[in-house]
């Protein structure tokens, strides 16, 4: 058995982050499919090992079976093991942690809410999405600013800030953003793809039973 099984799904942005986390730093694990749109978070099987409802969940085998959710949860706890993506004081911590925060709430909270309105559901134009789309703009324009002059959002280093917070971004076309309009997001994402053992959401997360 694999040290961790991720349970996920391709069009998870919040998956894709603790994936690309274990996929970066080498880890030994595997995917199991979530069969999201047919609402298996909802199942009680699944609320047993996470009563929030939410995808990604991690199961760590090597703890115990221990389950963990929430992305920012599962991305500090595998931190403690890959130290690589940890910050290395305290002040930094901080930082990882306002901006995983940040990541949660205001980019993630946004743009998935406003990519699911505009590519899923066709619902961009109508009010909700005009206004989502208006936050997720200004959180854009946050992390663009955060990035001028610097290379990793929270230290000196690649961490989990970064990794959480890259999780949507490599879908533009999804929200309707083009990144020459974030020129310092742009290039970050390009250091993030430069990464070794860096792979793309759709070679790591699963898109049906068979896991492919
Ligand atoms: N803050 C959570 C958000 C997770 C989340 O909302 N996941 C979506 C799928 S990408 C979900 O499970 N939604 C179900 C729901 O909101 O009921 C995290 O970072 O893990």
């Amino acid at each position: 058995m694999a040290d961790y099984t991720l349970h996920c799904f391709l069009e998870s942005g919040n998956s894709y982050k603790p994936a690309l986390m274990l996929e970066l730093a080498g880890a030994d694990w595997d995917a199991r499919w979530v069969n999201f749109f047919k609402g298996e978070h909802r199942s009680p099987e699944y609320l047993a090992q996470n009563e929030m409802g939410e995808v990604p969940l991690l199961i760590d085998h090597s703890q115990g079976d221990v389950p963990v959710s929430q992305s920012g949860v599962i991305l500090w706890h595998l931190a403690e093991r890959f130290t690589q993506f940890a910050a290395d004081n305290a002040a930094d911590n901080r930082e990882v942690l306002r901006w995983v925060l940040f990541d949660n709430h205001k980019l993630t909270g946004n743009v998935a809410t406003y990519r699911f309105l505009h590519k899923f559901m066709e619902k961009g134009e109508t009010p909700e999405g005009q206004f989502t789309q208006g936050r997720m703009i200004q959180a854009l324009k946050v992390l663009n600013r955060r990035l001028d002059g610097r290379d990793w959002v929270a230290a000196d280093k690649v961490t989990i800030a970064d990794i959480s917070l890259c999780g949507y971004l490599f879908w533009p076309d999804h929200f309707g953003v083009d990144w020459a309009d974030y020129p310092h997001i742009g290039a970050w994402l390009k250091r993030i793809e430069d990464l070794p053992n860096y792979s793309k959401p759709e070679n790591i997360l699963p898109s049906g039973p068979s896991g492919s």
